[in-house]
């Protein structure tokens, strides 16, 4: 059963009245695949999805329930730190914002960190992970997300590059203080801002 209305539509956001491309960037057609290491194999009916920390109390969804959450559609850009973004794809799955109705976070969480299968990991701020445009997809451009590029479901940050979104998420910890994820601890900026070229430290 779903906590809130119906399907909510947000077309359109892309460059928050920033130059559509970045800095230091160049528009590809193709969706190169970048991912460090193997990509790990996880179907619909094994995807777990889970929440932990600093939480009354931890939570899980199977893609069924996951799926029953209120679902949007975002046309954004997707910005690469090696240097290529792609323009415009239609991005579909459920807002973080939405998501995090159902959770009940303890007032001292402060940070996030993604998990996904596999062992990748990413960090960002609470207020950030709730801006407009964060959110968990499952569905580009009308077609499910191909396993490469994080299916069954990857998280999409359009307003930082995008190794702030994990693919193959299995869940989020919540945090006082907060923590490098993968790249942020192997030279790759905390806070990954593509207008303002923050892209190792
Ligand atoms: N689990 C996982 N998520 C990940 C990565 C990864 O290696 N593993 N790479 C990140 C990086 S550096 C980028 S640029 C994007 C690439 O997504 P794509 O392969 O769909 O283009 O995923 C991000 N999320
Ligand atoms: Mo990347």
């Amino acid at each position: 059963m779903s906590l809130f209305s119906a399907k909510q539509e947000v077309t359109g956001l892309n460059s928050y009245g920033k130059p559509k491309l970045p800095p230091g960037q160049s528009k590809t057609e193709k969706f190169p695949i970048l991912t460090y290491g193997s990509a790990p194999k996880v179907t619909k009916e094994e995807w777990r999805f889970r929440v932990w920390g600093l939480v009354e109390k931890e939570m899980d969804w199977t893609w069924d329930e996951f799926m029953k959450l209120p679902q949007s559609k975002l046309q954004a850009d997707f910005h690469c730190v090696t240097h290529w973004s792609r323009f415009d794809d239609v991005w579909e799955g459920v807002m973080f914002r939405d998501f995090i109705k159902q959770v009940k976070v303890k007032p001292e969480a402060a940070f996030v960190m993604q998990h996904a299968y596999g062992g990748y990991t990413t960090n960002l701020p609470l207020h950030w992970m709730i801006e407009e445009d964060v959110m968990f997809v499952h569905t580009v451009n009308g077609q499910p997300l191909e396993p490469e590029h994080g299916g069954p479901m990857r998280v999409f940050t359009p307003k930082r590059y995008a190794w702030k979104g994990a693919k193959w998420i299995k869940g989020l910890e919540f945090m006082a203080k907060d923590k490098p994820g993968f790249w942020e601890v192997n030279g790759y900026s905390n806070t990954a801002d593509p207008w303002k070229e923050e892209r190792f430290w």
